[in-house]
């Protein structure tokens, strides 16, 4: 059996799927196809990010991004300009979301939230040593490999959602409160390293409580919550883990405890296992350059083909709307409402808040 199938190209990569949407980006699934290898191109609009007040800072970022070969954070392989889009490729991850393992099976005990905390912390640190802020660190960021290794996604991109003033620093009116550090919401400007510690506090609340630590229907009285660090834990947290949520969720980031002083934390300290991983620094970064100096020679072309392809059984099932097994997996709701409808698990919603704009 025969049948037209359109295959989409960005220079080497074959496009498939579209796996997701995030905040400023169309994520989709692609192929190398001189190596075979899959990969995720994230979609940027090139407009909007030329235009942006913080090309420059976006450059900076994207090209340390790409020397960085961390083993919690997602690799970005090589940008890729056309006339009217940006493509960043990047590592294909496909164990998915870290927190879909609480979805699925509610909170974790401590030995296993702090091995992802550990690993979050590493990469955080990593990348900030090197100048690069995530400033939207939450679950849909948080990825897992096939080996449940965490990978963090979109350092340096976030940058797209912010503006920096005169004064230096950076102003948010967009973002995940749930997950935002108070200085980020009262938008008087903050540090993009305090800032982040906040939101691993928050993660790290999540993984132990199995729920968000400031919460409310009315983003007023939320804020309100955030702004003061009104959260209770849960009476199942160790008085240690406690302790050092405490030290993170502090609304003061002039007080609240720096990431040298969580790596001496007794709490974080128990089983760590320092990341070991080679640093290289011959990459090559002119493809950075290419795609933000914008000039047309260095533009790749986006090709439509049309192939008649032989299609198998399984093939022509899941083409079929019908019979289309994709169609259970709802990206809302998640397989378990379908296999489980009954079963009240934490709900997504809960912990994954405000994310989709
Ligand atoms: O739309 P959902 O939440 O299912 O997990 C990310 C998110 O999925 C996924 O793309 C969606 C929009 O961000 N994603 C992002 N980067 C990815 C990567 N490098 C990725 N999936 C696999 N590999």
């Amino acid at each position: 059996m025969s049948q037209q199938k359109i295959k989409r190209h960005v220079g080497k990569y074959e496009v498939g799927r579209t796996i997701g949407e995030g905040t400023f980006a169309k994520v989709k699934f692609a192929r190398n196809s001189e190596t075979g290898e899959p990969v995720a191109l994230k979609i940027l609009d090139k407009d909007k990010v030329l235009k942006h007040k913080m090309a420059e800072q976006i450059k900076r970022e994207i090209a340390t991004m790409k020397l960085i070969r961390h083993p919690n954070v997602v690799r970005l392989y090589e940008v890729i300009g056309s006339k009217t889009k940006i493509f960043i490729v990047l590592e294909f991850v496909t164990g998915g979301e870290l927190f879909d393992k609480i979805v699925n099976h509610g909170r974790m005990r401590e030995d296993e939230a702090r091995s992802f905390f550990q690993q979050l912390i590493n990469a955080v640190d990593y990348c900030h040593s090197r100048g690069v802020y995530h400033r939207d660190l939450k679950p849909e960021n948080l990825l897992l490999d096939a080996y449940d290794n965490l990978k963090v996604s979109d350092f340096g991109l976030s940058a797209l959602s912010q503006q920096v003033r005169e004064d230096g620093l950076l102003h948010t009116t967009c973002g995940t409160p749930n997950y935002a550090a108070p200085e980020v919401l009262n938008d008087r400007g903050y540090d993009g390293a305090t800032a982040d510690l906040w939101s691993c506090g928050v993660i790290l609340f999540v993984l132990l409580a199995g729920y968000l630590p400031f919460d409310d229907s009315n983003l007023m009285n939320l804020y309100k919550k955030i702004s003061v660090a009104e959260f209770t834990c849960p009476p199942w947290l160790s008085f240690s883990a406690m302790k050092l949520i405490t030290r993170i969720l502090d609304p003061n980031p002039m007080t609240r405890i720096t990431i040298p002083e969580i790596l001496q934390d007794e709490w974080f300290k128990k089983d760590y296992k320092p990341p070991v991983f080679e640093e290289k620094d011959d990459t090559n970064l002119d493809d950075v350059e290419a795609v933000f100096k914008d000039s047309e020679e260095h533009h790749v072309t986006e090709k439509r083909e049309e192939q008649p392809t032989t299609m198998n059984a399984f093939e022509l099932i899941s083409m079929s709307k019908g019979l289309n097994l994709g169609n259970l997996f709802d990206a809302e709701q998640g397989p378990w409402r379908f296999i489980f409808p009954y079963m009240h698990f934490i709900d997504k919603q809960r912990i994954t808040r405000f994310e989709r704009k």
